[in-house]
């Protein structure tokens, strides 16, 4: 029997939900970075197996919001998760139960689909204190299953899979066995440079971000990408810049060395840095961003 469905990977920022998606599908789709909210489009992977289809929507991080963006970054979340037929909610079980878990559990009441508690980064926690957090997080939902794991260290992944078969029902394979996401080229050549942005910048600046591809131009050889890096005020773009260019460069050679691993071509990276004020609050801006809704 060939089974398949959709699994949404839900939870609060910083959790793993992406670094997860990576590793199930053995291949970065998804940006990842220390920095709360770093993901900010739904994001598909889908895993082909044998006798089995597993399309997983990676999502923003649902958190109190307080910008436009942010509003936008939950609705993703709650769409991919109303869609589904399967939850994944993850945990980062380093951090203490605390308000936004108890919203995001709320949110969860009434679902009518399995909702699986992923407890993630156990490669953090000693096995005493595991075992602990386990029981206190049963009490609190009647999740269909509680798996810990440690999607950075790629630990229980296998246990993961196979109970999510099982839960599986029987359906078609939906997309092609050589489909892995349903973003194109640009959309990732983008996120890698903010994914580099979010590495090297601290406090506001990794939320003030937005990187658009404005050129890209490619032969047998290799490829010149330019992209504009937009931030909410002057002061934002000095630090971005850097003394003499300095963090500038180091962003740029660090996003043109992944995108040449990527790519397998040569990459030329032109990076300019622009001021839009109050970006994140600006309807129009957020629709020319793709970060828009429908309503
Ligand atoms: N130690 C440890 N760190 C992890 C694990 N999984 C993820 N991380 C780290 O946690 C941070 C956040 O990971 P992401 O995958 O970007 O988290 P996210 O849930 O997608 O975050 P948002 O997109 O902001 O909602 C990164 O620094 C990861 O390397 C894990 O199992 N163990
Ligand atoms: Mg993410």
């Amino acid at each position: 029997m060939y089974k398949s469905g959709f699994i949404a990977i839900i939870g609060r920022p910083n959790a793993g939900k992406s670094t997860l998606l990576n590793a199930l599908l053995q291949e970065k789709v998804a940006i990842t970075s220390p920095k709360p909210q770093t993901t900010r489009d739904n994001v598909m992977g889908v895993l082909t197996m044998r006798d089995a289809q597993l399309i997983f929507t990676d999502t923003p991080g649902i958190h109190k919001p307080h910008h436009q963006l942010g509003k936008h970054l939950n609705r993703s979340a709650y769409t991919a998760m109303d869609e589904a037929d399967l939850n994944y909610v993850i945990i980062d079980v380093t951090k203490p139960f605390g308000r936004g878990d108890e919203f995001l559990l709320s949110r969860l009441q009434g679902s009518e689909v399995p909702t699986f508690l992923i407890v993630n980064k156990i490669d953090q926690l000693s096995r005493e204190k595991l075992i602990h957090e386990l029981s206190e997080w049963q009490t609190r939902f009647p999740f269909s299953e509680i798996i810990p794991i440690s999607a950075l260290k790629k630990d229980n992944l296998e246990q993961l899979l196979q109970v999510t078969l099982s839960y599986l029902k029987e359906g078609t394979q939906y997309f092609p066995e050589s489909m892995v996401t349903d973003h194109n080229e640009a959309f990732q050549i983008g996120e890698i440079i903010r994914e580099k942005v979010l590495y090297k910048t601290e406090e506001e600046i990794p939320h003030s971000v937005a990187v658009v591809l404005e050129a890209m131009e490619s032969n047998e050889s290799h490829i010149d990408i330019r992209a504009l890096i937009i931030v909410e005020r002057q002061s934002q773009k000095g630090i971005l810049i850097g003394k003499q260019g300095a963090m500038i460069r180091s962003i740029r050679l660090a996003a043109q060395k992944e995108l040449k691993q990527k790519l397998g071509k040569r990459v030329e990276l032109e990076l300019y840095v622009r001021v839009e004020k109050n970006w994140r609050n600006r309807s129009n801006k957020l629709m020319q961003l793709g970060y828009g809704d429908d309503e």
